[in-house]
């Protein structure tokens, strides 16, 4: 049995979709009428959630199978064959039946315990597949209301993120160059890295400013050269990047700062591939504030596409109550996470992106600073 679950404005829409994918023989197992979007009831939109499956080729064989003194197979119904299913088609009939159980859950049936947790999961921002995930695994463990604490919880989401966050590698790469839109603390948290390499792990280090968009952007960046004692080179084109790169090439580490672009536009995108080095691969670290809307942030990343991210970096977590962006990236990009930002001050407000720090934010408690 192959199951199906879409979300539609109309009964047509769910029947037009349901013949294309599933074909004339798929059966409506499930309709019901949900509210979609929008936490705590706003903004939300009616919609219906229609459950479809199809038979599939091998249970259609076994059906057409004749046995002894039964009709002639002519008699017997025949189906359009389904094609057999890929990794991709198991992962979403999966997705669907989680949802398919969490939905058929009405809200007084979801185990008391599990409510606030689920609650606590949407005033963050979690998006709904992962509270899906989430509430499954901790389904079998809210039974027992002796057992079941927030350290559950708080363990659950560690495992999640776990299995999700490829390490990166715990040394910082020789070049790094930050990319991300305007504003969100690419120059500040530089600076922050810089001073951890220079005191934390004793390594020289370089700095390069790509952005000569601003005035003002160089002299930011100079100035935490020369509080840290580091050497700042300027650089407009990929020719100047490249000797720039050759002059601090006695350094241990060099940062490259770029300007903030709005990388929803391809074109930004492109003029930074002009900027990087040809046949040279620089480690490129994406800066994202977290008090951007979620979508965006997708959008940004979609968009990156063309020029590989090899780590993301979140900043100002300070001027946000929520963190289920960072559970939702991590659970849609195999792309790795290191460090988080938590505030102005350099170079102090930057932490490593742990399991148990990330799941204390989801949770809402402080226990790993
Ligand atoms: N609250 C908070 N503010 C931050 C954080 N990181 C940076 N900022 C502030 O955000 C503002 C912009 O920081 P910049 O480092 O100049 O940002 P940028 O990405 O380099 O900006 P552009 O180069 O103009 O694109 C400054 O006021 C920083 O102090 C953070 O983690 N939390
Ligand atoms: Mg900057």
């Amino acid at each position: 049995m192959r199951l199906k679950t879409y979300r539609v404005k109309t009964m047509t829409e769910a029947m037009a979709l349901i013949k294309q994918q599933l074909g004339d023989d798929a059966l409506i197992l499930n309709t019901k009428k949900i509210k979609t979007g929008g936490l705590f009831g706003l903004f939300q939109q009616d919609r219906l959630e229609v459950t479809a499956a199809i038979e599939t080729a091998e249970e259609v064989a076994q059906e057409v199978k004749p046995s002894a003194g039964t009709a002639p197979v002519a008699a017997v119904k025949t189906a359009t064959p389904v094609p057999p299913k890929n990794k991709d088609d198991i992962m979403e009939e999966l997705q669907s039946l989680k949802r398919l159980m969490m939905h058929e859950l009405p809200e007084d049936r979801l185990p008391k315990n599990l409510r606030p947790v689920r609650d606590q999961l949407m005033r963050q921002g979690v998006e709904e597949d992962v509270q899906t995930e989430l509430l499954t695994r901790l389904l079998p463990k809210a039974g027992d209301t002796e057992k079941f604490t927030e350290e559950t919880f708080h363990a659950e989401v560690v495992g999640f993120i776990e299995e999700r966050q490829l390490a990166a590698s715990e040394r910082m790469p020789a070049i790094a160059c930050f990319i991300g839109p305007t504003g969100v603390g690419k120059t500040t948290t530089i600076a922050k890295v810089a001073a951890e390499q220079l005191l934390e792990h004793k390594r020289t280090v370089g700095l390069i400013t790509a952005d000569t968009y601003r005035i003002a952007a160089v002299t930011q960046l100079k100035t935490y050269g020369d509080i840290l004692e580091v050497p700042v080179e300027v650089v407009e084109s990929r020719e100047q990047l490249a000797s720039a790169l050759q002059s601090l090439n006695a350094c241990d580490v060099i940062l490259i700062d770029t300007a903030g672009r709005n990388y929803q536009q391809l074109q930004y995108i492109e003029e930074l591939q002009q900027l990087l080095p040809e046949g040279q691969h620089i480690h490129t670290t994406l800066v994202l504030s977290l008090t951007a809307k979620f979508e965006d942030m997708v959008q940004i990343i979609k968009n990156f596409e063309m020029l590989p991210i090899d780590e993301l970096l979140l900043t100002k977590k300070d001027e946000t109550a929520s963190a289920g962006a960072i559970l939702n990236l991590l659970n849609r990009y195999p792309i790795p996470l290191r460090r988080i930002a938590t505030g102005q001050n350099v170079p102090d407000d930057l932490v490593a992106a742990t399991p148990a720090r990330i799941a204390d934010y989801i949770v809402g408690i402080q226990r790993h600073a």
